[in-house]
């Protein structure tokens, strides 16, 4: 069962080196925190990123909101991951036909797939998505999460589209690592499961946006990671409110694996 296992355990059941790398950094950094980074300008997105940088394992992206993209914003990012060994994960969102998902991945103003290990993908459109991301890698290790469920209110994902997702991954485990979702979506070891619709004070956002704590993430819905944006970023110290929410989340998880 995944939610009784430990990362370092998962490290060997998946055979996807982008899970494995993932599972590492969660081990050896002790943190299931990713960070979402929606701000708008490039010196911003660094700023961010060298603060919550040591207490990460995944920094999240939404590029196009940035108004000031270049090339050499996603070589400070790519620098800053090595440094502090975190991941880039774009959350693009990918839901279109594979033909035209495959040049946004790698195309366009962002060339995405050049710098973001790990990306968002919808399994609306079926599996001719995955097959469009994974003809434009050309090699690389690539990898993406599918998004099962979503935290807003409304979200039209029946259990019938979780299920579907659910197939999804399990018949493209070399591109597919995991799910986002906002309950239990899948119990297999090899899928790692991001929780976003976290935060510390707040319950919703006035736009849709629903909220639970890390421990509630952890424990009630499965999250293996929670993502967490305005709650860090906006802040009055942003490298402490990581520093909280790492451990709460890795606590959770800790209770959660030795109960
Ligand atoms: N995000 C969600 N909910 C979802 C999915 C993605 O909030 O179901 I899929 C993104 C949107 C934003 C971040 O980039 O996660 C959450 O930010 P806040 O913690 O500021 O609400």
């Amino acid at each position: 069962d995944r939610k009784k296992r430990s990362f370092e355990s998962r490290t060997s059941v998946t055979n996807h080196p982008l899970a494995r790398k993932l599972f590492e950094i969660m081990s050896s950094k002790k943190t299931n925190l990713c960070v979402a980074a929606d701000v708008t300008t490039s010196a911003e997105l660094i700023s961010l990123a060298e603060k919550v940088g040591p207490h990460i394992c995944l920094l999240k992206t939404h590029i196009d909101i940035l108004t000031d993209f270049s090339k050499e914003t996603v070589e400070s990012l790519k620098e800053l991951a090595a440094t502090h060994n975190f991941m880039l994960f774009e959350d693009r969102k990918f839901g279109d036909i594979g033909s035209t998902v495959a040049s946004q991945y790698s195309g366009g103003a962002y060339n995405i797939v050049d710098w973001a290990e790990l990306v968002t993908v919808h399994g609306l459109p079926g599996d001719g998505i995955i097959k469009g991301l994974m003809s434009a890698i050309n090699g690389r290790p690539r990898g993406c999460v599918l998004v099962s469920e979503m935290s807003s209110s409304g979200a039209l994902t029946s259990q019938e589209y979780v299920s579907g997702c659910c197939k999804i991954a399990e018949n493209h485990t070399y591109f597919v690592i995991g799910f986002v979702s906002q309950s239990n979506v899948s119990s297999d070891p090899r899928f790692i499961l991001l929780t976003p619709g976290v935060q510390l004070d707040k319950s919703v956002d006035g736009l849709g946006q629903q909220y639970v704590t890390p421990r509630a993430a952890v424990l009630e819905r499965g999250a293996d990671i929670i993502i967490v944006g305005r709650g860090i970023r906006e802040a009055e110290d942003p490298e402490a409110a990581a520093i909280k929410y790492k451990e709460e989340a890795f606590s959770a998880y800790l209770e959660r694996i030795e109960a």
